[in-house]
């Protein structure tokens, strides 16, 4: 049985279930000291002064830190902005305030003390004189006539004007049977990894390098973009280490001003310096996702065939841009506008607008729930005005199995699919006809509890890369990955990638990649990630990048490992290299199955290098750096069942059916795992997750007794299944799947509850889907 497809139980498990996994908070250093931050609880002020003397007075206070004595120290003291679009203004942001805070946990300060406890009550003492002015949280009132100003250099608070788009809009609007429009707002989420952000920080002031023990989805362009803009380091004198990470989500990837804060305070001190956030703190500081408000409509003709396909969305950016803030409501956004449909003229236009909020960036699917959400919304509401059955208008629409590639009118080209096909799986697995007639049984006899399906047909563009052209986009960086494979004389391998696993499973994937190629047992392959000490180069986990981007980094230098290997193996049985095949473990001469060396003769050889051919050189290790050709474009059909009690506006999620299409499988149950928490993810979107502001600029659901995350018993047994469409382009013919459930589900569950309440006219409702929000739109209608 080959070791790809099998359901190996991942590898990385035991150690984290049993306690012994070490976390970053988890490790102590020599001398070891706490950073605390003292943050802004203002979301708007100006800072008149900064008394720091009675905190230094606090025994346990080894020093107190403001943005003045950074930006003394000659040092950048920035956090950079690693992706540019046209138009795009970039407001510095200092690594701490210094005179003007933005946010509510915008840090001005730094307390250093000797032990942890002591930081909260010394920074306490710092007496920050703030002289507080009006802010702006909503995206649309801060484009508003009069809003208060978050930045002088981005009049009206608009960071950009971004638009995509191909087709004749205006002649497809003109020559419509039937359209449908809708106001939408995507909820703001707050990622909630485990593991809130932590780092250990270690400047050797004889050696002058940094080492950074930090929670990082992307340990080298962290280094890349802290080395110079923040620190002014070179990075041959930096070191970033991720240990054990719980989760990212997204939240791991950006630079934040913390990790940057600390390290200057090492690099001062010549002493390790430990911070790490606490729940609250994480939340009023990492990014947040989400948060548009858009106007969207479509065009279809009498058939239900849709013409045209416009949005227009405006996209909170928060206090200060985040690392790649403005690619998401655009590159990751408005070119997924086409869906799995065909349709010949679509426009999409962005604007970004700055807030007194929380920075905004990636979060688990990054601009694809988003956009999957307004194009399955409009799908439902087209179906409506066409007086169709939500599949008949998607299988009229879908982009048929025959013509891939196909080129969308929002410049991607989708390389494989068969969207019918997970249709026509997802139909079956969850008895739709019959669902159906249910529905019109229960409606028919005044049934309390009110019973919707919900469809979302969703694609996404991930596997991140190719490099040419995410840079011909904007990003300031490359999007290929790093892959070495070492192949030690034993015939056991360590490969080093450029990926960083923070619960994804590549301790097991990866190795199942290396295990089938080289016919070795899984346990004789051992994976190194997130050490650029260690580590080639990488760009890192996200993206649902890792498995198409890294994982064939890892194929093609098995590819070459393994012609190296043929060449030791035709040497040790005097053939040509052409005639040498590799199976079983055992490379043998073709036609002569007698004569074989096995794996292990061959690597011992390698290292030996005795009886070996003149012009090879010794070793067997080989690194690739791999840049895919195109995104890989997973993707299927989710449908949602959901019984809503009209008294209470309660919502019950009764199934959820999903038919996924992520290419060839590594590992099943890692992918139905990953599949698993997505769909946990947007289903907590949809009805529970929101990040609320006060008028203020206060977050007031800034905790885990205010923010609903989803709870497990609140979720129905998932019915998984999956098509399998190879992805043409990469060696592996896999596709990404980490995000593909938060894409999908959101917009099914807001589906679903709308086919619930449609008899009483409701034809839209935004997240989250609250009961009390139910609750009034049923007896608004009554
Ligand atoms: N895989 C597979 N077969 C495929 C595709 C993937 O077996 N056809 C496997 C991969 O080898 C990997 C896992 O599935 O072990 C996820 O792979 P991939 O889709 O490539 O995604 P990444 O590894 O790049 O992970 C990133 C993705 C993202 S973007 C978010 S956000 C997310 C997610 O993964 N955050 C997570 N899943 C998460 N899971 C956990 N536990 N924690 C997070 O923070």
């Amino acid at each position: 049985m080959s070791v790809i497809g099998s359901s190996i139980k991942r590898r990385e498990d035991p150690a984290l279930i049993t306690g012994q996994g070490k976390y970053t908070d988890d490790l102590t250093l020599p001398g070891m000291t706490y950073a605390t931050i003292v943050r802004s609880p203002h979301a708007h002020a100006r800072i008149a002064g900064i008394d720091t003397s009675a905190a230094e007075g606090h025994p346990a206070v080894v020093a107190v830190y403001t943005g003045q004595d950074i930006k003394d120290s000659g040092v950048g003291g920035v956090v950079p902005v690693g992706w540019l679009l046209e138009d795009l203004k970039t407001p510095d942001h200092p690594i701490l305030a210094i005179d003007t805070v933005r946010y509510v946990g915008d840090g001005v300060a730094v307390v250093i003390t000797e032990d942890r406890y002591s930081g909260p009550d010394a920074a306490e003492l710092v007496e920050v004189d703030y002289e507080p002015e009006d802010a702006v949280t909503d995206v649309l009132a801060a484009v508003a006539d009069g809003a208060p100003q978050v930045h002088a250099e981005a009049p009206n608070n608009v960071a950009f004007n971004w638009r995509l788009g191909d087709g004749d809009i205006d002649a497809g609007f003109a020559n419509a049977a039937h359209t449908a429009e809708v106001d939408l707002r995507n909820n703001r989420l707050i990622p909630h990894a485990i593991e809130p952000r932590a780092c250990l920080a270690s400047f050797d002031q004889t050696t002058g390098e940094l080492t950074l023990r930090m929670t990082t989805q992307n340990p080298h362009v962290h280094r890349l973009l802290m080395s110079l803009a923040s620190l002014n380091l070179p990075e041959h004198k930096m070191r970033i280490i991720a240990p054990e990470v719980g989760g990212g989500f997204g939240s791991k990837i950006h630079h934040y001003p913390d990790e940057a804060i600390a390290s200057w305070c090492s690099m001062q001190l010549g002493r390790p310096v430990k911070w790490t956030a606490t729940r609250s703190e994480t939340n009023l500081t990492d990014a947040h996702g989400r948060d548009h408000a858009s106007h969207a409509a479509i065009a279809l003709d009498s058939g239900g065939k849709i013409l045209a396909l416009k949005v227009h969305t405006h996209a909170n950016m928060g206090s200060y841009l985040s690392t790649f803030a403005p690619s998401i409501p655009t590159y990751l956004y408005g070119t997924l506008m086409s869906g799995q449909y065909d349709i010949p003229a679509i426009e999409v236009k962005t604007t970004g607008v700055f807030t007194h909020t929380t920075p905004v960036d990636a979060y688990r699917g990054a601009g694809r729930p988003e956009a999957t959400f307004v194009v399955e919304r409009l799908m439902d509401l087209a179906a409506g005005a066409c007086g169709l059955d939500p599949v008949e208008i998607r299988r009229r629409n879908f982009v048929a199995a025959d013509a891939f590639p196909y080129q969308t009118q929002v410049a991607l080209a989708y390389d494989s699919g068969n969207y019918d096909a997970a249709m026509d799986k997802a139909l079956e697995l969850a008895g739709y006809d019959d669902l159906r007639a249910d529905q019109a049984r229960r409606r028919e006899a005044g049934d309390s509890k009110l019973m919707g399906i919900g469809f979302s047909s969703f694609i996404e563009a991930c596997g991140l890369a190719p490099s040419a052209v995410v840079g011909s986009l904007g990003a300031q960086a490359g999007l290929y990955e790093s892959g070495k494979v070492r192949v030690h004389p034993t015939g056991s391998v360590t490969v080093y990638t450029g990926s960083s696993a923070h619960g994804q499973g590549h301790h097991t994937t990866f190795a199942q990649i290396v295990a089938d190629r080289l016919q070795i047992d899984v346990d004789a392959v051992e994976v190194i990630h997130g050490d650029t000490g260690q580590v080639q180069f990488g760009m890192g986990t996200y993206g649902s990048r890792s498995a198409a981007v890294g994982g064939s980094a890892i194929s093609v230098s098995l590819d070459k490992v393994v012609a190296k290997a043929k060449r030791i193996a035709a040497h040790l049985l005097e053939a040509p290299a052409e005639d040498i095949e590799f199976e079983g473990g055992e490379f043998r001469v073709k036609g002569v199955p007698a004569k074989s060396v096995a794996w292990s003769d061959v690597t011992v050889q390698a290292y030996l290098a005795h009886n070996y051919p003149e012009d090879l050189e010794p070793g067997l290790e080989e690194t690739s750096f791999y840049d895919p050709s195109n995104f890989t474009y997973p993707f299927g059909t989710h449908i949602c069942v959901v019984e809503i009690d009209s008294e209470t506006g309660d919502v019950e999620l009764a199934r959820y059916v999903c038919v996924d299409d992520v290419g060839n499988v590594i590992n099943p149950m890692i992918v139905e795992g990953q599949v698993h928490g997505g769909l946990a993810q947007g289903i907590g979107q949809a009805l529970w997750e929101n990040a609320v502001y006060d008028e203020g600029g206060q977050l007031i659901t800034g905790t885990l007794l205010d923010y609903a995350v989803p709870r497990a018993h609140k979720l129905p047994s998932f019915e998984t299944d999956r098509t399998v469409t190879p992805c043409p382009h990469n060696p592996l013919g896999v596709k990404g799947v980490g995000e593909a459930g938060s894409i999908a589900s959101p917009a099914a569950v807001v589906n679903a509850v709308v086919d619930a309440l449609s008899p009483h006219g409701v034809t839209h409702l935004d997240m989250p889907l609250t009961p009390e929000k139910i609750w009034r739109a049923i007896h608004r209608s009554s």
